[in-house]
């Protein structure tokens, strides 16, 4: 077995994200990175503002990362150079707990991003709304989550602190660019099934806005890694039994791709911003 196996339990998961970020140092000749973007659905052309790409490198040749299996999600990791000189890495795919390749693949690009230098992340996603009023293609920032999944990035007794995890600095930030941008509280399932209406209902008295099938456990590592994070999720259908019709897959990359022009705009000047 590869030192660098994250599938094998004696494998440090950090060892393996410094040989990622020396790959991804050396393909992008960036040798520190400051900001991580992570793309989910209907975000996939949202970092075109930001930065001017300095490189491309294809996700599947770093060291622990696997090909995307999800239809609309892209398979690169660019290296952006923003205005100000700072540099961002975006990964255009995200692997999810449903593909069952296990937690420290969901999480291997955050801590390969934090081991390239970074200190700040903006994960976003597609997700379900439970607030009628968030027609679909409303951004919504996420103010707080509740995971689901029964999973964990963290091994052994690693106690850690939660509390402001979606950081209220970077989303006041956030608000100056939109005033008119709504919180909510992130609820993760494991999915990959959408949720029954009794699901939502329950994500509803729990306290959740939000439902969707990733971010809280890349969040998590983020903040064991010291990370600071801004979670933007796109409303991308109304949670199932809120709407009378059924959730499809199409209407959520039709979501994805109306909103395009407006979340593209927001996550430039945001990442501009913090
Ligand atoms: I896009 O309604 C998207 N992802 N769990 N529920 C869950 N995930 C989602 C949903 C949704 N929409």
């Amino acid at each position: 077995m590869s030192t660098l196996d994250l599938d094998e339990p004696s494998t440090d998961p950090f060892e393996v994200a410094r040989a990622a970020a020396d790959h991804l140092a050396s393909a992008t000749g960036v040798s520190r990175h400051d900001l991580l973007l992570v793309l989910g659905s209907g975000w996939g052309g949202a970092a075109d503002l930001v930065g001017e790409t300095v490189a491309e490198v294809e996700t599947g040749h770093i060291p622990g990362f696997t090909a995307p299996v999800v239809a609309g999600h892209s398979a690169t990791t660019r290296s952006l150079r923003l205005p100000d000189g700072r540099h961002a890495l975006v990964l255009g795919s995200r692997t999810h707990l449903y593909e069952g390749r296990g937690v420290r693949r969901v999480v291997h690009g955050i801590r390969t991003a934090a081991a390239a230098g970074v200190r700040t992340v903006v994960l976003t996603n597609g997700c379900g709304g439970l607030r009628p009023a968030w027609s679909p293609g409303t951004p919504v920032l996420i103010s707080d989550h509740i995971n689901l999944t029964g999973a964990s990035p963290l091994e052994g007794a690693t106690f850690v602190d939660l509390t402001d995890l979606y950081s209220a600095r970077l989303r006041a930030i956030a608000r100056e660019v939109d005033p008119s941008l709504d919180e909510g509280v992130y609820v993760q399932f494991r999915g990959p099934q959408y949720e029954t209406p009794a699901e939502v209902r329950m994500a509803g008295i729990l306290g959740g806005d939000l439902v969707g099938m990733s971010t809280t456990l890349e969040a998590i590592a983020a903040r064991q890694a010291g990370l600071e994070v801004l979670g933007l999720s796109l409303v991308t259908n109304l949670a199932a039994g809120i709407s009378a019709t059924p959730l499809s897959h199409e209407e959520v990359i039709e979501a994805g791709k109306a909103a395009g022009p407006r979340i593209s705009s927001l996550l430039a000047e945001i990442t501009r911003r913090i």
